[in-house]
């Protein structure tokens, strides 16, 4: 017998019960290129309860281990162990229905298999390594975490097919080749398509909607035609849906939400990633002209996109598998139960958080002072809440931690110095984002930055098991005390006048002539507020800062808009737009919260709202170029600049009552396309290749361009209604 060591990358990760057996089942790529099945049998599932709990309480456990760990109350607390899953679930649920209190029972045994062991992708495999197939395979070996990032092979996959009938085509591409499977035999097809998987053996199966839409229906077609559905490294797939309800603003959704398991294979969908990572919508179209485009098209943008270099740095990070693009809360478990495990403590169920006593407080957003200046100078706080974390060592453990060595915050709460476990997680992942903006790789930069966010966010949501209202404020009621501070010492000591700020942005008005001298007043700013934000949060409450305030943009021109109702003393929050000079004098307009940004914009729309502002900006009358585009629209020559494009979110059926434009014109179409190309015509809404009725002028005169030209005109003291209905009389 030879104990071997690998280096293994997790791909995908099963569990089930066996009879009275828990069984674990991971698949993972190695670091000398094999494909590596490790088996787990074990691994007894448990959770924890207190010592108090009578032992006629939980005969049901196959062992009750006293341990040297506590609850957050400081009681002793006991593990239960199981032999299988569904008998530790039962078992939770008896104890709390006869009210006892029971810890960690709803974590997944897998994940707690996984996480106790530090695995996070990355793994370190010890045993004696036998086969499986063609594959290595380690039964109840000893896993640890690991640091490797393995090389993967990817297979895009794109069916051709109307839900319900008979596939027609299938292709498949990868690095190496490309194949189109178009038999007319359905059965044949296939047959031949899951013996290529397997041939092939990829790593991860990419596609568009690749779930719900290309393995769901290849699933379906296997069931009907009688052809056993396994494109896994061992048997076992399955396509599942499950339903859940979504609230938002007090109502329910229904969703559908499909999953799909693959053993050995990752599932990845390219949109959701491209979701994940912030990519714009309309940033990677694919070409779906065809099956076989539509498959390199889709490897190709998950190429472009760089997704799995990204899924693979955010796996080593969260401890999630590839196929994942969120997850805030499981996240946070991965990382943070095992290290609060080590200090001696237990967690609680996720259904005893108790629900806050009202609502929690955000940033502070000041009221900004509507109008137009030169010479905007913005700076931002590098990283506010986990900076803010890290200085006042914020930690669910270190706030119930009753010791004395303390350090308190703005606040009024205090942490233990030595109990608090955040600030060592929030340092590797303020490195790990460090590393990737070197490397300069936004995406992954913003993708560790919003991890880190969320972090921040799950305490302050009852979802999640550290939920503290406690925790949660120290961190935003903090965020909005140092960015008080930092404007008063701006304006006090500094001496400059800000006129908008945002959770922990703040804008500096320097005003006309001061273009030349603006970079180095910015970095004169940043330096000297991080050198005084220092010294006097080391004097308040004796913290050594980890915050640091960026000089981030110097804005010639910069504007924010009054609000609606036309009260010209009351800017809009979150609303501006600033426009940069770079050296060879163009200009580049920058809009927050302004219309451009919507996607449900027309051409006509962007280009008006850009050229209207740089003729704002550089002091030049509007009325004239407003009258002269509302009468070209009029006159029909930027008919083409009036597409609205929009994506259909569901199927055309499932509207029945306030059906949405682009819907109506979908109905209208013979062959409606994913992204909706559409006019408002005299007869409503009709697709742009089934246009017959006249283009609706006033629609996007009232719609498109008025909203914009308000936006500047109502700070004026004028309105669009005003200038257009003159010109009834130059022009009627
Ligand atoms: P930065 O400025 O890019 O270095 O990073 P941050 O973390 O300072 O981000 P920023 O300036 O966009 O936002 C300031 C704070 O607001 C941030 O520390 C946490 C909170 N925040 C911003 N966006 C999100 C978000 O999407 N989710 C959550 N939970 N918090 C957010
Ligand atoms: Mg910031
Ligand atoms: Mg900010």
């Amino acid at each position: 017998m030879n104990n071997t060591t690998i280096e293994c990358f997790l791909l995908t990760a099963h569990c089930r019960d066996n009879g009275n057996r828990f069984e674990i089942t991971l698949w993972g790529a190695s670091s000398s290129g094999e494909r590596v099945r490790i088996f787990i049998d074990d691994f007894r599932p448990l959770f924890f309860c207190p010592r108090s709990v009578p032992a006629s309480e939980t005969a049901a456990a196959s062992e009750r281990k006293q341990l040297s760990m506590r609850s957050f109350d400081g009681g002793d607390v006991d593990c239960l162990y199981f032999a299988n899953y569904s008998l530790m679930q039962q078992a939770a649920k008896r104890l709390k229905s006869a009210r006892h209190t029971v810890f960690e029972s709803d974590v997944s045994p897998m994940w707690r298999y996984l996480m106790e062991r530090m695995v996070s992708g990355s793994m370190v495999v010890t045993g004696t390594p036998g086969r499986f197939g063609q594959f290595v395979n380690f039964t109840n070996p000893r896993l640890r975490g690991g640091a490797f990032t393995p090389k993967l092979e990817v297979m895009a996959v794109c069916v051709d097919g109307v839900d319900g009938e008979a596939i027609s085509k299938i292709a498949c591409v990868d690095e190496a080749q490309s194949h189109v499977f178009a038999d007319r035999d359905e059965r044949r097809l296939l047959v031949d398509f899951l013996a290529y998987t397997q041939e092939r053996d990829p790593d991860i199966i990419i596609g568009w909607k690749v779930i719900d839409n290309a393995l769901k229906t290849i699933r379906e077609r296997c069931e009907a035609n009688g052809v056993p559905f396994e494109p896994g490294r061992e048997k076992g797939s399955r396509v599942t849906s499950s339903q859940y309800n979504r609230s938002w603003r007090g109502n329910d959704y229904p969703r559908t939400v499909w999953t799909a398991r693959i053993p050995g294979r990752a599932v990845i969908d390219v949109p959701a990633m491209l979701r994940g990572y912030h990519h714009s919508p309309d940033e990677y179209q694919p070409d779906f002209s065809d099956c076989l485009t539509g498959a390199r098209s889709i490897f190709d943008i998950f190429n472009r996109a760089e997704i799995l270099q990204n899924a693979i740095e955010r796996s080593k990070r969260s401890g999630q598998t590839l196929d994942s693009a969120g997850g805030s809360v499981a996240s946070f478990d991965h990382l943070y139960l095992p290290r609060l495990h080590r200090a001696g403590y237990v967690a609680g169920d996720t259904a005893d958080i108790v629900p806050p006593s009202q609502p929690l407080l955000g940033g502070h957003v000041l009221e900004p002072a509507p109008g137009l200046y030169e010479n905007v100078l913005v700076f931002d706080f590098k990283s506010l809440y986990p900076s803010i974390i890290m200085t006042f060592m914020i930690d669910p453990l270190g706030f119930r931690v009753r010791d004395g060595d303390r350090v308190s915050n703005p606040m009024g709460s205090s942490f233990s110095k030595n109990h608090s476990l955040m600030p060592e997680i929030i340092r590797e992942l303020l490195a790990a984002r460090a590393v990737a903006a070197e490397q300069k790789n936004p995406y992954l930069s913003t993708a560790i930055k919003l991890m880190m966010n969320s972090f921040a966010g799950v305490m302050g949501a009852t979802g999640c098991r550290f939920f503290s209202e406690h925790v949660s404020a120290a961190i935003t009621g903090t965020g909005r005390y140092i960015l008080k501070a930092s404007i008063e010492h701006i304006e006090n000591v500094c001496g400059k006048k800000v006129i908008y700020g945002d959770t922990d942005s703040i804008f500096v008005n320097l005003g006309a002539g001061m273009e030349d001298g603006a970079d180095k007043i910015g970095k004169e700013i940043s330096t000297e507020t991080g050198v005084w934000l220092k010294e006097y949060l080391s004097e308040k409450f004796g913290v050594q800062s980890a915050l640091e305030l960026k000089y981030e943009n110097h804005y010639r021109r910069f504007f924010i808009p009054s609000l609606r109702s036309g009260d010209t003393n009351q800017g809009t929050k979150k609303h501006y737009c600033g426009a940069t000079i770079d050296k060879d004098g163009a200009i580049e307009l920058t809009f927050r919260g302004m219309e451009s940004a919507r996607s449900d914009w027309t051409d006509l729309a962007k280009d008006f709202q850009r050229e209207l502002f740089i003729k704002f900006f550089s002091g030049q009358p509007l009325e004239d170029y407003i009258l002269t585009t509302v009468s070209l629209v009029q006159k029909g020559k930027f008919d083409e600049r009036l597409i609205y494009k929009k994506r259909m979110r569901k199927s055309i059926d499932s509207y029945t009552v306030n059906i949405p434009p682009h819907v109506q014109a979908a109905k209208l179409s013979d062959s409606p396309a994913r992204l909706i190309k559409y006019c408002i015509t005299q007869s409503g809404p009709q697709p742009l290749e089934k246009l017959t009725a006249p283009l609706d002028y006033q629609h996007y005169i009232d719609s498109q361009l008025r909203p914009i030209a308000d936006s500047i005109l109502l700070w004026m003291g004028t309105d669009f209604d005003k200038i257009t209905s003159g010109q009834q009389d130059l022009f009627g």
